[in-house]
């Protein structure tokens, strides 16, 4: 593990971390990158920060393979499929790169175990997905009186946080026997595509009830539909992720909730935990971030307000 610093000398070059995210204009990675500013600039690292301009193992792992080139002395990432980047970041091991995730995982997210060809990387930072899909569900169950249809609006099926999200919502949907959960939607994070999509549905079920859309694309695109199918506060929106623009609609009554994650949290304990690592300290293998469920009722209080993403 050449990153390893045991040496005066080296130390007193600064630690460059990398940071790849699952897309460059996300406003939930933009968040991520400040939490990780911050604690770069607490600990006098070097923070460099190289992504994609969309959500796909395709052209993430090309920016994958520059980072490496310029050998970081770690890299955090966001993988974009839990099996397609297991390749291309056991380039970045290979290399003696310290490898730590960050929002999603890839094999399993358990890491350590000596199991799989997946368990190289060092630490997973991130919310608890599966919870966030149960927390989504029950939010849901009770804006729809605990009856009705509903969808899941998703990104597209490998992607580890969506797809928990997906499985904690139908599984706490068991316990909701008056709900009937229709088929999901897959949008590839296209919001205009998501808003399609909910026309689609309304159009063939009109007593539709409500739908869970699974991150900030999947949740903002569903919203529009609702609203382009002049449904907007009748067929219930909850989403995840939290955006700006979730305030008017949460204010408007367009979307119920949101379960706003705590992206600058993930990219400030990312930058920590590799420079415990650099620095010759044990890290955790896993490390699960907070979430802050948003309403109308709670969106002005600064201590909630406070977790809206930055754009
Ligand atoms: O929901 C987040 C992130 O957690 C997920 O992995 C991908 O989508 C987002 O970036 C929101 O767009």
């Amino acid at each position: 593990m050449g990153a390893l610093i045991g040496n005066a000398e080296a130390q007193t070059k600064a630690l460059t971390i990398a940071l790849v995210p699952g897309l460059t204009t996300d406003a939930f990675y933009i968040t991520m990158r400040k939490g990780a500013e911050a604690a770069a600039k607490a600990v006098g690292a070097d923070l460099t920060f190289q992504g994609a301009p969309d959500f796909n193992p395709v052209t993430q792992s090309p920016v994958l393979d520059a980072v490496i080139s310029r050998h970081p002395d770690a890299i955090l990432i966001a993988p974009t499929d839990k099996a397609q980047m297991v390749q291309p970041l056991k380039k970045a091991a290979d290399a003696g790169i310290p490898v730590i995730t960050v929002d999603t995982f890839i094999g399993t997210g358990d890491y350590g175990t000596g199991k799989g060809e997946a368990d190289f990387p060092l630490s997973y930072i991130a919310s608890d997905n599966l919870l966030g899909g149960k927390i989504a569900a029950r939010t849901l169950a009770k804006a729809i009186g605990d009856k009705g249809k509903v969808y899941v609006s998703n990104v597209k099926p490998g992607i580890s946080t969506t797809d928990q999200r997906e499985e904690g919502f139908k599984e706490e949907m068991k316990s909701h026997p008056g709900i009937t959960v229709l088929t999901t939607q897959f949008n590839d994070d296209d919001a205009n595509k998501a808003a399609s999509q909910l026309q689609s549905v309304y159009a063939r079920n009109p007593d539709l009830a409500g739908v869970f859309g699974a991150n900030l694309f999947s949740a903002l695109g569903s919203a529009n539909g609702v609203k382009q199918a002049g449904q907007g506060g009748k067929v219930k929106v909850i989403g995840f992720d939290a955006p700006t623009s979730v305030v008017a609609d949460i204010k408007s009554g367009t979307i119920d909730a949101v379960i706003a994650q705590h992206p600058a949290e993930i990219g400030y304990f990312g930058v920590i935990c590799a420079y415990a690592h650099l620095t010759g300290q044990s890290i955790p293998t896993k490390i699960g971030t907070g979430f802050t469920v948003m309403d109308k009722a709670n969106i002005d209080d600064p201590n909630v307000a406070k977790f809206i993403y930055k754009d």
